[in-house]
C-alpha cells in the first residue's frame, strides 16, 4: 500500500487530498458530504461575521480548461460555522476553518469564535478577489503582516494563510519574510487568479454577472502559475513551512507535480465542483498508481524532488 498520508503543522491527514475552500463546502450538507468522502480533510467556505448571499448570479462558469467565479463570499457566518465545526470532528479527519472578513476587525472576531469551535487548523484567506471595492489583502505586505500579527495574539489554534498568486520573485521573497516573522504554520497557494475575463464570442457577452464579468480563474489553465508559486516558496523555505498546493489539479499526475514542487498536500476546486466528492477516490487511486510506478513508497517521499537542469 502506498502511504498517501501527510502532516501539516503537527496535524496528521489520512491523505493529502482535500477540497479548496469555496468548492462544495458552504452548507452543513456539503461539509458532511466531504466528511463522508475519501477527502483527507474538510475545509470550510471562507466565513464572515454575518451570513452572506454573495454576488448576483450567474457567478460561476466552467469552460474547456478551467472556471471563472465571482461568488462574493456566500457563507453562513461565523456563529453558524462555530456551532457546526465540533460535529464535523466525528468524521475522524482534520477540519480546516477558512477565515475571511470584509475588514480587519472581522478577522479578529472570527478568530475568537474559532478558538471556541476548535477546528484543527485555521486558514486565513488573504486573497478573495471578488468583493467590489475590497482589494486582495495578500498583495499589501504591510497590511498582511499587521493582520497576521494580531491574529497570532488571539488564535490558540495553528493557523496558515491562503495566498494569491505572485508573479515576480521579489514578491515571493517579501511575502516569505512576512510569514516567517509572524510564525505562520502553513501556506495554501494559490487562490484563483484574480480578475480574469472570459468572453462568449457568439453572444458578444461576458459569462458571469458581477463586476462586469471579471472573476477569479481556476482549473487547468492556472496550473503552471500554481506550481511556480509552490516551487518559489519551497525554494525559499524547504520543508520548514508546509505548503498546500492549489490550482489546476484534475488528475493524479497533477497532484504528483504539486508534491514534486514542494507541496505537502493539495486542494481541489474546479474539478470538485464539476465531478462531485467522488473525485477524491479517483485522485487517490491515480496518485497511488503514479507513486508506485515511480518507486516512491509514500507521498512525502517525493516532496520537493523536482530537478532543475544543470
Ligand atoms: O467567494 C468568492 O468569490 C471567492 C473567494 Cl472568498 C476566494 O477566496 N476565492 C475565489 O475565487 N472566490
Amino acid at each position: 500500500m502506498t502511504d498517501l498520508s501527510t502532516v501539516i503543522a503537527g496535524v496528521t491527514f489520512p491523505n493529502g487530498l482535500m477540497n479548496a475552500s469555496g468548492a462544495l463546502c458552504v452548507t452543513q450538507e456539503e461539509l458532511e458530504a466531504l466528511g463522508a468522502s475519501e477527502a483527507g480533510a474538510i475545509v470550510t467556505k471562507s466565513m464572515t461575521p454575518q451570513a452572506r448571499q454573495g454576488n448576483p448570479e450567474p457567478r460561476y462558469f466552467s469552460f474547456t480548461g478551467g472556471s471563472i467565479n465571482s461568488m462574493g463570499l456566500p457563507n453562513l457566518g461565523y456563529p453558524v460555522y462555530a456551532k457546526l465545526i465540533p460535529s464535523l470532528r466525528r468524521f475522524s479527519k482534520p477540519v480546516i476553518a477558512s477565515l475571511a472578513g470584509l475588514q480587519p476587525d472581522d478577522f479578529l472576531e472570527g478568530a475568537r469564535a474559532l478558538n471556541e469551535a476548535r477546528p484543527d487548523l485555521v486558514e486565513v484567506n488573504l486573497s478573495c478577489p471578488n468583493i467590489p471595492g475590497k482589494p486582495q489583502i495578500g498583495y499589501d505586505f504591510e497590511e498582511s503582516e499587521r493582520l497576521l500579527e494580531k491574529l497570532g495574539d488571539i488564535l490558540t489554534i495553528p493557523f496558515g494563510v491562503k495566498l494569491p498568486p505572485y508573479f515576480d520573485p521579489i514578491h515571493h521573497q517579501k511575502i516569505a519574510q512576512v510569514l516567517q516573522r509572524v510564525n505562520i504554520a502553513f501556506v495554501t497557494m494559490i487562490n484563483s487568479v484574480g480578475n480574469g475575463l472570459v468572453v462568449d464570442p457568439e453572444r458578444e457577452r461576458v459569462v458571469i454577472k458581477p463586476k462586469g464579468g471579471f472573476g477569479g480563474l481556476g482549473g487547468r489553465i492556472i496550473k503552471p502559475v500554481a506550481l511556480a508559486n509552490v516551487r518559489a516558496l519551497w525554494n525559499i523555505w524547504g520543508d520548514r513551512i508546509p505548503i498546500i498546493g492549489t490550482g489546476g489539479v484534475e488528475n493524479g499526475v497533477d497532484v504528483f507535480e504539486h508534491i514534486l514542487c514542494g507541496a505537502s498536500a493539495v486542494q481541489v476546486g474546479t474539478v470538485l465542483v464539476e465531478e462531485g466528492c467522488r473525485v477524491f477516490a479517483r485522485l487517490a487511486r491515480e496518485l497511488a498508481e503514479i507513486l508506485i510506478r515511480k518507486g516512491y513508497g509514500s507521498l512525502m517521499a517525493c516532496r520537493g524532488k523536482l530537478q532543475e537542469m544543470s
